[in-house]
């Protein structure tokens, strides 16, 4: 694999996960295959559990990696091609990405969207630049409008987690005081779609999805009626992509607390973190027995490991 953005760059998504669960039985198989090379990870945005699981991951693989918080610790970039750089920021991407090609093997990119304008976002023109500009294989560590990590340490969970050959999945839109990315529920959706569940997604009115993203789901505005006989709840916030990055008002009873959780098949209940408690979960359920949050969060690891694996053995 030289490049991880969505589930579009894998070919056989059953054989990743498989990957991902053979790691986490076995760590430390595969450290030859990493010795002297390096990872870059590269933030322009805050990390938790990217940062350490990816690079956990890459240790595993006998790695080296280095961490830039590039958005406290580097220059500040300029993004936009053609700019006058008279103003605040002083190093081009151009320059900067293809320098940090230059010490690496395997570039992490971690981007969000702007919210701002919509085009300039789904078109991902700050990742699309690193890719075009540091010259060696790039891993997505969220961009503006995916976070495939996220989703494929979904998928493992999932197959780790499921008592039934297909069970039913819910994205289930949650109240969020911010304006949220779209990027963890449209990645969500993406693999959901490609793999062997039956998955609906529940949202109020407004907060409709990219169709692109989408395809194959089961779409309603009935939050009680998604939540029947589901097997796993995926909480998330996302803002409006119409209009675009707007937060709607009302829908705090969006919300799931133990009283709603009753309607499902004793579902587990996910979210990719961080959550803002009692905003967009409810304490009885992020502390109760149904709550696989944090588990769903150790796979991450097994998620970055597979993908890293994947990309040395192409290099
Ligand atoms: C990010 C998001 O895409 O929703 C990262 C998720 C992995 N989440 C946030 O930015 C949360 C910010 C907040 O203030 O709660």
């Amino acid at each position: 694999m030289k490049l991880f953005t969505s589930v579009h760059d894998v070919t056989d998504v059953n054989a990743l996960v498989a990957e991902a669960l053979q790691l986490k039985q076995n760590p430390f198989a595969h450290q030859h295959l990493g010795k002297n090379k390096t990872l870059g990870l590269v933030f322009l945005n805050p990390s938790l559990r990217t940062r350490m699981s990816t690079q956990k991951a890459a240790l595993n693989l006998g790695m080296n990696v280095m961490v830039l918080n590039v958005d406290k610790e580097g220059w500040a970039l300029e993004l936009k091609d053609g700019a006058i750089m008279n103003g605040t920021t002083v190093e081009h991407i151009r320059e900067a990405a293809a320098v940090m090609g230059q010490y690496v093997d395997i570039i992490g990119v971690r981007s969000f969207p702007g919210l701002k304008d919509r085009e300039e976002d789904y078109s991902e023109t700050i990742f699309n630049k690193f890719v075009e500009f540091c010259g060696v294989p790039v891993v997505s560590l969220e961009s503006a409008t995916r976070h495939p990590l996220q989703s494929l340490a979904d998928l493992v969970t999932i197959q780790e987690l499921k008592k039934t050959e297909r069970p039913k999945v819910v994205l289930a839109w949650a109240p969020h005081i911010k304006a949220l990315p779209q990027a963890v529920p449209n990645s969500f959706a993406e693999w959901m779609c490609k793999a062997d569940v039956d998955f609906t997604i529940a949202h109020p009115e407004g907060y409709e999805l990219n169709t692109d993203f989408t395809n194959g789901a089961t779409i309603t505005n009935n939050f009680n009626e998604a939540l029947n006989g589901a097997d796993f709840i995926y909480v998330k916030n996302w803002s409006a992509y119409e209009p675009y990055g707007k937060v709607l008002p009302g829908n705090e009873h969006w919300m799931l607390n133990n009283q709603k959780l009753q309607l499902t098949n004793d579902a587990n209940v996910m979210h990719c973190l961080p959550v803002r408690r009692n905003l967009e979960l409810s304490d009885e359920i992020l502390d109760g027995p149904n709550s696989v949050v944090v588990h769903e969060a150790g796979n991450r690891e097994w998620a970055a490991q597979a993908v890293l694996k994947q990309m040395l053995e192409a290099l």
